[in-house]
């Protein structure tokens, strides 16, 4: 029986790359599949690196993260003022202030409150003149 010996089984003797997922015998050697947020190291080809979404742009992440914050195996987003992480928590969407409970939400003396992106404005009663600045808005009336 001929065992050659040359051609050890890294992935058998758990002697492969700790950050090898799934270890894949190759001849005479070994090479990984990676769990998905990570991708096989272009140089070695036997260990799994993280992908930084926020460095890869457009394909890596959704550009309506404002701000990309990348982890091990995936990446996190926090949004702008005004803004509110979508379900998936990877897009920043606009908050409709103007669903809310008034006084909670938006400014109690906003009169008729009007959505926008992001933040929102007021109008006003007659007599009140309205004062939008600041992604929110007010209804100030006459002293
Ligand atoms: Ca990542
Ligand atoms: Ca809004």
């Amino acid at each position: 029986m001929l065992i050659d010996f040359l051609d050890i089984d890294e992935c058998e003797d758990n002697t492969h790359h700790e950050d090898c997922h799934s270890c894949v015998k190759t001849e005479g050697s070994y090479t990984c599949k990676c769990r998905n947020g990570y991708e096989l190291d272009p140089i070695t080809e036997q260990k799994c690196i993280d992908i930084n979404e926020c460095e890869v742009g457009e394909e890596g992440y959704n550009s309506d993260c404002h701000n990309c914050n990348n982890t091990k195996g995936s990446h996190t987003c926090s949004c702008n003022r005004g803004y509110k992480l979508s379900s998936n928590l990877k897009s920043c969407i606009d908050v409709n202030e103007c669903d809310g409970v008034k006084g909670t939400d938006y400014n109690q003396d906003c009169h008729h409150c009007q959505n926008a992106e992001p933040g929102y404005t007021c109008e006003c009663n007659d007599g009140y003149e309205a004062e939008n600045s600041n992604l929110e808005g007010t209804c100030i009336g006459e002293c």
